[in-house]
C-alpha cells in the first residue's frame, strides 16, 4: 500500500511574519503547512489542491476571516475551519460559530503547541466525520453523474391560484432526465450523500431569477430549498441571483427536517426577511416536526401536504385540522396553501375550510413555461 500524503493546512493571514512564525513552529508536525496573505489566493488553493483544513485571521483586507470561512464550508464542506485572532468581536464570534460553523476559536498570540494540538484534534475529528461519507471513497463516477445531471437539470413551474381562481403565483420544481439520476428525489439524495445540496439550491436559485426576469410568473415564485441553505452565505448576499427579486420570493422550507440540527437558522431566517424574502411552512402535516417548526419559522406562508388534503371531503380528521389551522393562520396573518389537489370535491371542501391558495393537478400541472390561464372548475 502506498502511504497517504500528510494531510494539508492552509493559513491566512495579511500578516507575512506571523505566517513564517508559523511554518516554523510547525515544521515537525505530521501535516503540510501552506500559507498565504490573500484570500483570493486561498480559495485558488483550495480549489487545486487537497486542503484538509483551512486556519483564518479574523480581520483582512479582503473580508473578514469568518465570512471567508462560512463560504469555505459552503464551497469545500469536508475543510476543516479555524479562526486565529487578536480582536474577537461579539458580532465575528457569532458569525464565525453559526455560518462559518468554525472548529474553534483561537486567539493570538497563539503557541505553536496549543496551533498543533488544535490541529491534530480538528483533523482526527474530520477523519471520523468523512469515514461515513468520504467523497473521496465515493466512487468517482457518482460524483461524475451528479455533476452531469445538475448540468442538464432543468425547473419547471407549477400555479398558484387564490379563492377566485385568479393566477397568484408560481413553484419552482426541480426536474432532471439524467440517465441514472432520472427524478429529483435521486439526485437530491446523491447531492447530500455528496454533501453538495448548496449546489442544487444554488443552480436552482440561478434558474428562478432567470424564470423571473423573463416570464410572467404572477405576484410570487415559490422556490424549494433544503434548510441548510437558510445559511448560504451566498443567500445573504447582493450577489445572489434572487437578491434582486427577494420581494416576489417565497422561500419554502419543509417541516421534514428538524430545524433544531441547524444552529442559528432562526437568526438566519431574519435576516433573510430584512431582504425581503418571505418564508413558507412547506409540507405541513406530512408528519414530521410540524408545530414546532411552525412556533419556529413563524413563516408568512403554510402549505398543507397533500397527504392532508388528499380525500379530505371524506375525513372530518383532516377537515379539522386545515379548518383550525387556516382559522390560526388567518389570525396571524398567514396565508394558506393547499397542495396537491387532484380532486374537485378536495378543491371544494379546501376551500370551504379557508384555504386562501391552491395548487395541484387539478389546476394546473409542473410545465416548462409558466401558466397563463389555469384550468379552474367551479
Ligand atoms: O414537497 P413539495 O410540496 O415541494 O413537492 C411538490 C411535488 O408534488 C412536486 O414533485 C410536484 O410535481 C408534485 N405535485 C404537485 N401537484 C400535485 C398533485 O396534485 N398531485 C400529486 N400527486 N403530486 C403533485
Ligand atoms: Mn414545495
Amino acid at each position: 500500500m502506498v502511504a497517504a500524503s500528510p494531510p494539508v493546512v492552509l493559513f491566512v493571514d495579511d500578516e507575512p511574519d506571523l505566517l513564517e512564525g508559523v511554518r516554523l513552529g510547525l515544521r515537525r508536525q505530521p501535516f503540510d503547512v501552506v500559507t498565504t496573505t490573500s484570500v483570493e489566493e486561498a480559495f485558488r488553493l483550495l480549489d487545486t489542491r487537497p486542503v484538509a483544513a483551512v486556519v483564518s485571521d479574523e480581520r483582512m483586507p479582503e473580508m473578514a476571516g469568518s465570512r471567508f470561512l462560512a463560504e469555505v464550508r459552503h464551497r469545500h464542506p469536508d475543510v476543516e475551519r479555524i479562526i486565529l485572532t487578536g480582536h474577537a468581536s461579539t458580532e465575528a464570534t457569532i458569525a464565525a460559530i453559526n455560518d462559518a460553523r468554525v472548529f474553534r476559536f483561537l486567539t493570538k498570540p497563539c503557541a505553536s503547541s496549543d496551533l498543533s494540538e488544535t490541529l491534530t484534534e480538528a483533523l482526527a475529528a474530520r477523519e471520523i466525520r468523512l469515514a461515513g461519507h468520504d467523497p473521496s471513497t465515493v466512487e468517482r463516477h457518482v460524483v461524475e453523474q451528479l455533476e452531469a445531471a445538475l448540468e442538464q437539470a432543468s425547473i419547471v413551474l407549477q400555479p398558484i391560484v387564490d379563492a377566485n381562481g385568479r393566477l397568484f403565483a408560481h413553484e419552482c420544481l426541480l426536474r432532471t432526465d439524467h440517465e441514472v439520476l432520472s427524478n429529483p428525489t435521486q439526485l437530491l439524495d446523491a447531492a447530500v450523500r455528496l454533501a453538495r445540496q448548496g449546489d442544487v439550491d444554488r443552480r436552482v436559485r440561478r434558474h428562478a431569477a432567470e424564470v423571473l426576469s423573463t416570464s410572467d410568473v404572477g405576484a410570487a415564485l415559490f422556490v424549494n430549498l433544503v434548510p441548510d441553505s437558510l445559511l448560504d452565505p451566498l443567500l445573504h448576499s447582493d450577489d445572489d441571483p434572487l437578491a434582486p427579486w427577494a420581494h416576489r420570493v417565497v422561500l419554502e422550507v419543509t417541516e421534514r427536517v428538524d430545524l433544531d440540527t441547524i444552529p442559528g437558522v432562526d437568526e438566519a431566517v431574519g435576516r433573510l426577511r430584512a431582504r425581503g424574502f418571505r418564508i413558507a411552512l412547506d409540507d405541513l402535516g406530512s408528519g414530521f416536526s410540524g408545530l414546532t417548526s411552525f412556533a419556529r419559522l413563524q413563516p408568512d406562508v403554510v402549505k398543507f401536504d397533500m397527504a392532508l388534503v388528499r380525500g379530505v371531503h371524506g375525513n372530518t380528521t383532516r377537515g379539522g385540522l386545515i379548518r383550525s389551522m387556516t382559522r390560526l393562520c388567518r389570525d396571524m396573518g398567514i396565508l394558506t396553501v393547499a397542495e396537491g389537489v387532484e380532486e374537485r370535491e378536495e378543491l371544494d371542501e379546501v376551500l370551504r375550510l379557508g384555504c386562501d391558495l391552491i395548487q395541484g393537478y387539478l389546476i394546473g400541472r409542473p410545465a416548462s413555461a409558466p401558466s397563463t390561464s389555469v384550468d379552474w372548475v367551479r
